[in-house]
């Protein structure tokens, strides 16, 4: 008797992506306005180079695949995903070529890391996709460092598994007091503070070593000095970098494109526009407790009652940790402002 397999609910899709002799693997260095520039991972025919590619029209929807083995792999959903970019910078894909300059984009790889941030009414946009680390740029002076803003990018970073590095730049306009006093808060926590300055070449071989073999992007706000700093570790890329306004310190945006560039010590780097604010993605106050690294151990005593939100109630372990000064004040304060915000916007 030959046996009849379950019908299943899946409505057959008119098409099926899947990988063929035609097609090429490449890493997404750049997105603008529709077009994407590709770099072509060298193989046995061709050198590295880089393409113009268009996106596959089908692609503009987000497919989830069947995952039976013995069948050729078939759209079993599509639907039109929350955020508009189904291609970020840093995406590995799949294209074939129209010519040696120009290709479609066929299919783009699962990402194993997104930095994003919810811009407004929930509506998300990726900046960069399978990063190592975060390279969170601040600047000592002009303008002066936000803690409360370093803290929102320490999460953004920690929730999205990327390993942060912390810059203080313009390290030449202040003293070692005003350094410490701003930053040491953050070496104190255990993480890696690095103190530069693209004018006068300080911590640059410390930075090239960082950024060595890995993918990185580096964020922050407006006129800190990311892209100088990245001119400063390979002075040929000639980044366009900004005077800043001497009255209101604020940053003209110099940078406008999100560019992956490949660094001659091996790896690459993203060069992002500075974000005034940097909206966070929905999480809940667990996920958020996971951006601030050094509660961890204040919470290893559990809270005398289970469902403890750390604000009011007795017997709380984080509030414990603060008022024996095992953790500060002020990133306590900074976890309830973000977990308030956080929880107002749903
Ligand atoms: N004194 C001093 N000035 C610096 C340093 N690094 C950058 N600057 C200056 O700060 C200003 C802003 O630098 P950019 O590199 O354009 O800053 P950015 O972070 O890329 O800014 P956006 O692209 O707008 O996000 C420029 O006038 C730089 O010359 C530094 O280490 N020391
Ligand atoms: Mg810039
Ligand atoms: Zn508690």
């Amino acid at each position: 008797m030959t046996k009849i397999s379950p019908v299943t609910e899946v409505e057959p899709f008119p098409f099926e992506p899947m990988p063929h002799a035609g097609m090429h693997e490449g890493l997404v260095l750049k997105v603008h306005s529709g077009q994407f520039i590709v770099h072509a991972d060298a193989d046995k025919e061709s050198r590295p180079h880089s393409l113009h590619c268009t996106l596959r029209g089908n692609l503009k929807k987000k497919f989830t695949y069947s995952s039976s083995g013995s069948q050729p792999r078939r759209v079993t959903r599509a639907k039109q995903p929350r955020h508009a970019d189904v291609v970020a910078v840093g995406d590995r894909v799949l294209y074939t070529t129209e010519d040696e300059q120009t290709g479609v984009i066929e299919e783009v790889l699962p990402r194993t890391t997104r930095f994003a941030r919810s811009a407004f009414r929930g509506r998300e946009q990726t900046l960069v996709t399978n990063l190592d680390q975060l390279v969170i740029v601040f600047a000592c002076v002009e303008p002066n460092p936000d803690l409360w803003r370093i803290d929102r990018w320490i999460v953004a970073a920690e929730s999205n598994g990327l390993e942060p590095l912390i810059i203080a730049n313009k390290r030449d306009r202040t003293d070692e007091a005003t350094f410490q006093e701003r930053f040491e808060e953050y070496a104190r926590i255990g993480y890696r503070v690095l103190a530069t300055s693209a004018k006068q070449n300080i911590g640059i071989t410390e930075l090239r070593a960082a950024l060595r073999g890995r993918v990185s992007a580096f964020t922050g706000p407006s006129g800190v000095g990311k892209s100088s700093l990245l001119n400063s570790v390979q002075p040929e890329l000639k980044l366009d970098t900004g005077e800043i306004g001497l009255v209101t310190f604020k940053g003209r945006h110099t940078t406008t494109v999100r560019e992956l560039i490949p660094l001659e010590t091996g790896g690459w780097v993203a060069d992002t526009p500075g974000l005034r604010n940097l909206e966070l993605l929905a999480m809940s106050r667990e996920e958020l407790l996971e951006g601030f690294i050094e509660f961890a151990a204040a919470l290893e005593t559990p809270c005398r009652f289970r469902n403890c939100i750390h604000e009011n109630e007795p017997g709380c372990s984080l509030k414990a940790a603060v008022a024996n000064g095992q953790i500060s004040q002020r990133r306590y304060d900074s976890f309830l402002l973000l977990a308030r915000e956080l929880e107002s916007a749903r």
